[in-house]
């Protein structure tokens, strides 16, 4: 079955809508497979966002993400990845579509970074390699 990795990011959690997140995930039919909160450590974004680093937006990626708890979330089921990747929307939230995660609840906050709620593995060496950094355990 796959799975992927969804964080709720600290904006998120800040503004309460960890169980919007988690009942958009579920009312879709995917199954939580793992959950909890955490307070992120540089070390931990590092590795997260390896790919990011040297980009103009890194810094203030990583700072945001340290600026308060986040909640992980494994979500499993058929097709998961790409399912969750639909339901979150595009990076932008101005821009997102409607009716997505980023489009009905973020908006262009005028931040270095944006802060658009949600992360979703985007395949599934993505996802693998995520889930071994935020849930080792498993
Ligand atoms: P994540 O990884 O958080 O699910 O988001 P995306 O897959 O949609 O976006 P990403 O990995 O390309 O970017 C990670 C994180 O950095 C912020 N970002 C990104 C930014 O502030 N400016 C940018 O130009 C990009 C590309 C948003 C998400």
């Amino acid at each position: 079955m796959e799975r992927t990795l969804i964080l709720v990011k600290p904006d998120g959690v800040k503004r309460n809508l960890v169980g919007e997140v988690l009942s958009r995930v579920e009312a879709k039919g995917y199954t939580i497979a793992a959950l909890k909160m955490m307070q992120a450590d540089r070390a931990l974004l590092l590795r997260h966002y390896a790919e990011h680093e040297g980009k103009p937006f890194f810094e203030p990626l990583v700072e945001f993400m340290l600026s308060g708890p986040i909640v992980a979330i494994v979500a499993e089921g058929n097709r998961v990845i790409e399912g969750f990747r639909k339901l979150a929307g595009t990076t932008d939230p101005t821009t997102a579509e409607p009716g997505t995660i980023r489009g009905d609840l973020a908006r262009d906050q005028g931040t270095k970074v944006v802060q658009n709620i949600v992360h979703g593995s985007d395949s599934v060496e993505s996802a693998l390699r995520e889930i071994s950094i935020f849930f080792p355990e498993l």
